[in-house]
């Protein structure tokens, strides 16, 4: 049975309904957390705030942003503000320095959360007779859990694969006829590689949507996908922090992830200043959960740069809408002095014609950085000739000039050189981190 929406009451509120839920909940949340957080009790009332000069979302900006490093700081427990017999599960990020962040869950919290990864299925075209093939990994990250825990409420058959094996994944999609595909985009679009290798075209499977996040990707990667799996590509966007997958979503004129409102209150600050932006300028993502028990947050600053919108969406959902994170202020790469993002680098190599197989290695000799990117040729276009390679190098060498403004030293390697991911692609290799440089 088709239906556009998982919870048509709240994802179509009237915004001024969305505001007048939102300052409820916010008072709610203020108070919970204060009076069951010392971590950020401490804070608050070193800013000088308390819970009663919240009375609604206009009071947000008086409360003081949560860090990652609070997070490391109050690990693994100084954050939780029920009784650990109210928890029911936890789930951790990847981590990449230092210690990782251990988030918490009660019942209540995973059942919001599979909730939102609900929403997005639904979005994306889902219903209880679709077969939906879940390719996220499973264990502490949360892209398995969330996107598991949404197809079971949406009502599909839920294939949990988690990650990798790459051929009993394809064994499977086409065995039990899968509809809707969850997983990486860079995965997505290696399954698509193989699915074409293994002599499939695209419209020998049956899928025909595909619910892509957790890692930057570009429009042109989208296409690429939806060419190469013959099906509809939408993103999906979370962090663990908040729950997982399902923050926001994206609907079916994918242009930009609706924000789960009545769950988030999403604002845009400057990442230096702090300062809150006006919707429409591009800034850094904060958030403060609404009903989350075990581990709620206030004015989380997520390090990921986007645009909000409100603009009445042709899908009917009211919910404000978030573009794709265009980077984050802290995967930023400063290349001598220049900011290079490496969603730039994915897009000149796809305008290009090349896959987005790629490894960025910085380093830094005589004082000076180094910026070099093997790029994989594909097997149609593969050549050993040196002429043949030049030119082609210097080619994309030049279209990367144009568009980051530095000169990339471009080599172009032998098809599959580059390891694939199951999970996260590993695009950067920074060796000036000996240096301690860490832009
Ligand atoms: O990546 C949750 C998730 C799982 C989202 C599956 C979507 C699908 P973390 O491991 O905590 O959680 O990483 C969160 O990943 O702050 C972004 O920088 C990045 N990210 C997540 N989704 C997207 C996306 C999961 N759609 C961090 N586009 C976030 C770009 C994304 N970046």
């Amino acid at each position: 049975m088709y239906r556009k929406y998982y919870q048509p009451e709240l994802e179509t509120m009237p915004v001024e309904e969305i505001k007048k839920l939102q300052d409820e909940k916010l008072v709610k949340q203020v108070k919970h957390i204060y009076d069951n957080v010392k971590y950020y009790r401490d804070l608050m009332d070193k800013s000088g705030v308390k819970p009663e000069d919240i009375k609604g979302v206009d009071d947000l900006h008086k409360l003081p942003f949560l860090k990652k490093d609070d997070l490391r700081e109050a690990y693994p427990y100084g954050l939780l503000a029920v009784d650990m017999k109210d928890c029911v599960r936890i789930h951790s990020t990847s981590g990449t320095t230092g210690k990782r962040v251990v988030a918490f869950y009660t019942q209540k919290d995973v059942d919001m959360w599979e909730e939102c990864c609900a929403r997005a299925i639904v979005a994306a075209g889902g219903n209880e007779d679709d077969v939906c093939q879940v390719c996220y990994g499973y264990g502490l990250f949360t892209g398995g859990a969330g996107l598991h825990g949404g197809s079971h409420k949406v009502g599909c058959l839920t294939l949990p694969m988690s990650s990798g094996n790459t051929q009993r994944q394809i064994q499977f999609m086409m065995d039990l006829d899968a509809t809707i595909l969850c997983c990486t985009p860079s995965y997505a679009a290696y399954l698509g590689e193989s699915l074409k290798e293994g002599g499939y075209k695209p419209e020998d499977n049956k899928l025909k949507a595909g619910i892509f996040g957790a890692e930057p990707w570009t429009e042109e990667m989208r296409r690429d996908i939806e060419k190469a799996l013959g099906i509809k590509a939408y993103d999906i966007y979370g962090l663990t922090e908040l729950s997982g997958p399902g923050v926001a979503f994206e609907c079916e004129s994918q242009s930009g992830m609706h924000i789960n409102e009545d769950h988030f209150i999403a604002e845009i600050i400057d990442p230096n200043t702090g300062e809150v932006l006006p919707l429409g300028t591009k800034g850094e993502l904060v958030f403060t959960s609404l009903d989350k028990e075990a581990f709620p947050m206030l004015r989380y600053r997520t390090r990921d740069i986007c645009v909000l919108t409100r603009e009445k969406c042709s899908c009917g959902r009211t919910f404000l809408k978030m573009t794709k994170p265009m980077g984050r202020s802290d995967d930023m790469m400063i290349i001598r002095g220049v900011n290079v993002f490496p969603s730039q680098i994915e897009t000149v190599l796809l305008n290009n014609g090349y896959a987005p197989n790629y490894q960025i290695i910085l380093d830094r000799v005589n004082n000076s950085d180094t910026f070099d990117i093997n790029v994989e040729m594909s097997t149609e276009d593969f050549s050993d000739t040196p002429k043949v390679i030049t030119t082609k190098e210097k080619k994309l060498q030049d279209a990367m000039k144009a568009m980051l403004g530095i000169n990339p030293k471009i080599h172009l390697v032998a098809p599959k050189t580059i390891p694939r991911s199951e999970g996260k692609a590993v695009r950067l290799i920074d060796n000036r981190r000996r240096y301690g440089i860490t832009t």
